[in-house]
């Protein structure tokens, strides 16, 4: 039971929490950020035709040819229905095949070609922030697994297309052993002809997984810093410079882009809130909110802030300083582990740990992994337990408590961990969780005080709203699979009754939904990809706290997902947390 409540802690008074909670209401997470500043929503595709995309023909069956996709004027609005518009047979196979092997949509894909304008999702203020002349030079590393042709070819052009030539050292496109043959020959050819000198391919003889795939990328590298990027990117309207600024002023200071999202079926790319990296005991990384006292100072809410972990993939460091504090662990293999291992490692080994809210970058967001690893071992869990022995001391208990089948589990040889971490002289996991992530619940051994919780106590948050609790796509009303006082049972989407009390929903100011008086809608945060499940309230928000928002949709602060209606026809009417898309099977209506 106590898992549940590793989310946020004692630490924050109500008064926090009030201006917490305050800030999220007021932020729309589509919005440029505050309410205050005018809401900009999701654009339609404004494709950028100065490369003719591949195999785009668009009326192919009438034999019209390759054309640009939008060579006569304003993109259209309906225009991200007609890229994803099946024309035939061969549409239909690109489309299957590319679900298959890349979980999401490559006919969308291909057909943006690798040039689009993306919504410049900034805060209106950053846009009148200005940065030195004089800023190190970025290597950019982007390793990859076979990635769709279109999707890597759009991630580097937009770093050509965004990033002022002088600040770009090189490109370096790590390819991890990949099998798919357009990222053989075709990739070389395409880079000679059309690429500068900037843009290097190295090939790895065999797959090695991102750990060690970056480590390779960044031995090749001669940049000043290092940045980091996952193979389906797109980098937003300036977005190098405000990353560089800060590691200019301190070395030490690695820092991390805001990760817009490019949806998997449309590729609309809209603006994420700002939220930090946290973590919970199972090691999965984690968003929460940013704590009052961390945000703003002088420049407001653009001023970067400090944040635990990073969730991996985007990042800048400085290279020697990405080399002297032991790069990664290279004994992690391909996926997983290593976001968690790094995060560690710099703020307890003397740095610090910052996500820029001026930079942006979207990134493709899967609903699965699409690849597996060699041998299908779970390398999240090798690896974990490797950072676990290696950096959580007496801690690595709560993880083990969380996974007791790896306790006695091979994890392979970490003594040359174990020396860096002396060398380095870094302080202790306990350091690390009571000056970086106060939040962090501890239980068992390791708990240091009871947790005391904000309501209790205190008087009962105000009732926002009561009634039934309806989704919009099937007029069917959300409630207990089986009854309403199981701890840990399941919702699902039922026939409305309008007598049947068990069916009933409170919504409250601490953003609780409530159901039939007795427990709380709730995500786990140990597995944020199970459905949301019934749990007694705990009265510390994060996995608790939803917010009604845009589209009417329902958005879990934790997760930064909607809730989501999975299969309309079915009737058993399961519910999952889902991207946020504004589509009917993610509208709910809270009725009086
Ligand atoms: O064997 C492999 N070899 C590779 O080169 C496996 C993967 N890769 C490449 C792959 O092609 C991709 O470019 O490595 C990159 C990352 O792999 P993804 O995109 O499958 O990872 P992900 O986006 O699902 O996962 C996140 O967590 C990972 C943990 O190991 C990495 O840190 C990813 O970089 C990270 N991605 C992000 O942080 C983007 C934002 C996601 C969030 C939240
Ligand atoms: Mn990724």
């Amino acid at each position: 039971a106590a898992l549940r409540c590793f989310c946020y802690g004692s630490l924050f008074t109500s008064v926090t929490w009030t201006l917490l909670l305050f800030i999220y209401f007021n932020f729309n997470e589509e919005s440029q950020g505050f309410r205050h500043v005018p809401v900009k929503g999701l654009e339609p595709y404004k494709p950028f035709p100065r490369k003719i995309s591949p195999g785009f023909t668009r009326d192919s069956n009438k034999g019209h040819g390759h054309r640009p996709l939008d060579n006569q004027g304003e993109a259209k609005a309906d225009l991200s229905a007609e890229l994803g518009m099946i024309f035939n047979e061969q549409d239909e196979n690109v489309r299957d095949v590319g679900y298959q092997k890349h979980a999401f949509n490559m006919l969308i894909s291909n057909r943006l070609g690798y040039h689009r304008e993306v919504p410049d999702t900034r805060d209106s203020k950053c846009k009148k922030k200005t940065y030195s002349a004089a800023l190190p030079r970025a290597s950019i590393v982007i390793c990859f697994y076979n990635e769709a042709f279109s999707a890597l070819l759009r991630t580097v052009h937009s770093v050509l297309d965004r990033t002022p030539p002088e600040l770009l050292q090189e490109i370096l496109l790590v390819d991890d052993n990949s099998e798919l043959d357009d990222l053989k020959k075709d990739l070389e050819i395409y880079i000679k002809e059309n690429l500068t000198k900037k843009v290097k391919l190295v090939r790895n003889r065999h797959r090695e997984g991102l750990i060690r795939g970056r480590m390779i990328g960044a031995s090749h590298a001669t940049g000043d810093v290092l940045v980091f990027l996952d193979s389906h990117c797109e980098v937003n309207e300036m977005w190098l410079q405000p990353l560089l600024a800060p590691i200019k002023e301190n070395h030490k200071t690695v820092v991390c882009p805001v990760i817009d999202i490019i949806s998997a079926d449309t590729m609309i790319y809209s603006s994420s809130p700002v939220v930090r990296g946290g973590f919970n005991w199972g090691l999965h990384f984690k968003w929460d909110p940013v704590p009052v006292s961390d945000l703003g100072g002088p420049e407001g809410f653009t001023a970067p802030f400090r944040s635990p972990t990073m969730a991996g993939g985007l990042f800048a460091m400085d290279r020697e300083y990405f080399n002297t504090l032991g790069k990664y662990d290279g004994g992690m293999d391909i996926w997983g582990g290593e976001n968690l291992e790094i995060s560690f490692r710099i703020w307890m080994c003397g740095g610090s740990l910052l996500i820029v809210p001026c930079s942006r970058v979207g990134h493709i967001f899967r609903k699965r992994r699409p690849y597996g690893s060699p041998g299908g071992h779970d390398t999240m869990a090798h690896n974990s337990l490797r950072l676990a022995h290696v950096w959580m001391d007496e801690y690595k208990e709560q993880y083990l408590a969380v996974r007791p089948e790896l306790r006695n589990k091979d994890y392979g040889d970490i003594s040359d961990r174990l020396a860096l971490r002396k060398r380095l002289n870094c302080k202790s996991f306990k350091w690390y969780l009571d000056n970086v992530y106060p939040e962090m619940q501890v239980s068992g051994p390791n708990a240091k005080a009871p947790p005391v919780f904000v309501n209790k106590g205190m008087k009962r948050p105000k009732i926002l709203q009561r009634g039934r609790l309806m989704n919009m796509q099937t007029n069917r009303c959300l409630a207990a699979q089986g009854h309403p006082s199981q701890k840990g049972g399941l919702v699902v989407v039922k026939e409305c009754d309008f007598t049947d009390k068990e069916q009933t929903w409170t919504y409250n100011e601490e953003h609780e939904l409530i159901l039939s008086n007795l427990l709380c809608l709730d995500m786990s945060e140990t597995r944020s990809s199970d459905p949301p499940r019934l749990m007694k309230c705990h009265g510390s928000g994060g996995s608790q706290q939803w917010v009604f928002g845009k589209h009417n949709r329902l958005y879990q602060v934790s997760v930064g997902q909607c809730l989501k209606l999975l299969d309309v026809t079915s009737h058993k009417g399961y519910v999952t947390m889902a991207i946020c898309d504004g589509s009917p099977s993610q509208q709910w209506h809270l009725d009086n």
